[in-house]
């Protein structure tokens, strides 16, 4: 009896001795996602890219030995279910990065948490220039701020419609929407572009005609709107309906076919600066969607966004030396570089933003077109 107790502790320590158990070929990789609520648009797609990323290096061979199994779960669009996630996915899955939450509101909750845990933190869909690399070196964030997409597009739309003044619509209670908002006022002054009026709205307001009556007595020649795609379809539906055609562009809320869905021929028109260049040739980007449609997907720009920050996050394992602690991720993510991704060559910048190419969309025929 005594004896074969010791045997078994024996081989329970010979056991534990081995250099690869298959458990620690297999790197958890958690993401959180607005599955539902009012950002459910934006995570459906988010879900079908990480997926697809996730079978797609899998597959590859490129992690050697390594295995990535994703943990998903619904942040809810809530502060509250982001923190419950984040908080299990770095406790209880013990994962090794976290990509998500899909709000930036969100993710000023929730990021926190993992940069305190030490757990790396790839945001995939959050623009607000401000409030979330700054929350700590444990962030890397895959998704361009809306300080790097809007100054351009603006400029696109401005040759293209050569408007004179411009008023702004934004919703004052989310941290995109208002980050959003910033960046369109700051753009607007730095190319010398009145404002002739400003109006807001709450995440929880459906009806946005004393706004838009407001800012169509003022008559400016450009609507430049930071909303949500759920108020953005809305609001894009309702100053139709008002009989005002002023030619309108959107913040990142607007890149989803959401828009389109939602607001139907009213959204013919609408402009947006993208994360996202669906035309490029790019052979990466050509398989990203041909893969999408092989699983009955029509991919948007937060898909292309999804899939990435897996690849981005593989990519830093192999840079770690096929290494998938939180620390080698970490380490690894200060070595990723023109990275070939869906949306372009893939660096960060010092700040731990990233960094590629951005364009501009126009909807035509109720689809994305882009433009340039
Ligand atoms: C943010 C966004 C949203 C529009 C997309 C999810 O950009 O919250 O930062």
């Amino acid at each position: 009896m005594f004896a074969s107790v010791r045997s078994l502790a024996a081989t329970a320590v010979a056991l534990l001795a081995l250099p690869t158990l298959s458990a620690a070929e297999t790197v958890k990789i958690g993401a959180a996602f607005s599955l539902t609520g009012n950002a459910a648009a934006y995570g459906a797609q988010q879900k079908a890219g990480v997926q697809a990323a996730i079978d797609d290096v899998n597959k590859s061979g490129k992690l050697k030995g390594i295995t990535l199994e994703l943990v998903l779960e619904d942040d809810a669009t809530s502060k509250e279910q982001g923190i419950a996630v984040f908080q299990r996915f770095i406790n209880r899955d013990k994962v090794s990065a976290i990509i998500g939450p899909t709000l930036s509101t969100t993710a000023t909750a929730a990021d926190p948490l993992a940069q305190q845990a030490r757990t790396p933190v790839v945001p995939v869909s959050n623009t607000a220039p401000k409030g979330i690399t700054d929350i700590g070196d444990y962030v890397w964030r895959v998704s361009l701020t809306e300080a790097q997409v809007i100054p351009s597009a603006l400029k696109v739309a401005q040759a293209k419609i050569g408007f004179k003044n411009a008023a702004i619509l934004y919703g004052n209670d989310d941290a995109f929407t208002k980050g959003g908002f910033d960046v369109m006022k700051a753009s607007l002054e730095a190319a010398g572009i009145p404002i002739v009026d400003i109006q807001t709205f709450a995440t929880k307001d459906r009806d946005f005609n004393a706004q838009l009556t407001a800012l169509k007595a003022k008559n400016p020649d450009f609507l430049m709107v930071s909303a949500l795609v759920e108020q953005a379809a809305a609001i894009v539906s309702q100053a139709r309906q008002l009989g005002w055609n002023v030619p309108i562009m959107g913040g990142n809320g607007f890149n989803s076919p959401k828009l389109m869905a939602n607001a139907g021929p009213a959204a013919e028109g609408v402009m947006v600066g993208t994360a996202w260049n669906k035309a490029s040739a790019d052979p990466v980007n050509q398989a990203f969607i041909a893969g999408q449609k092989a699983r009955g997907n029509d991919p948007d720009q937060f898909c292309a966004q999804a899939y990435t920050g897996v690849l981005v996050i593989a990519d830093a394992i192999a840079q770690a030396g096929m290494k998938g602690g939180r620390e080698d991720i970490k380490a690894g993510f200060a070595k990723v570089k023109d990275l070939p991704t869906p949306l372009g060559k893939f660096s960060f910048l010092p700040s731990r933003d990233g960094n590629h190419a951005a364009a501009v969309q126009v909807v035509k025929n109720g689809k994305f077109e882009i433009l340039q």
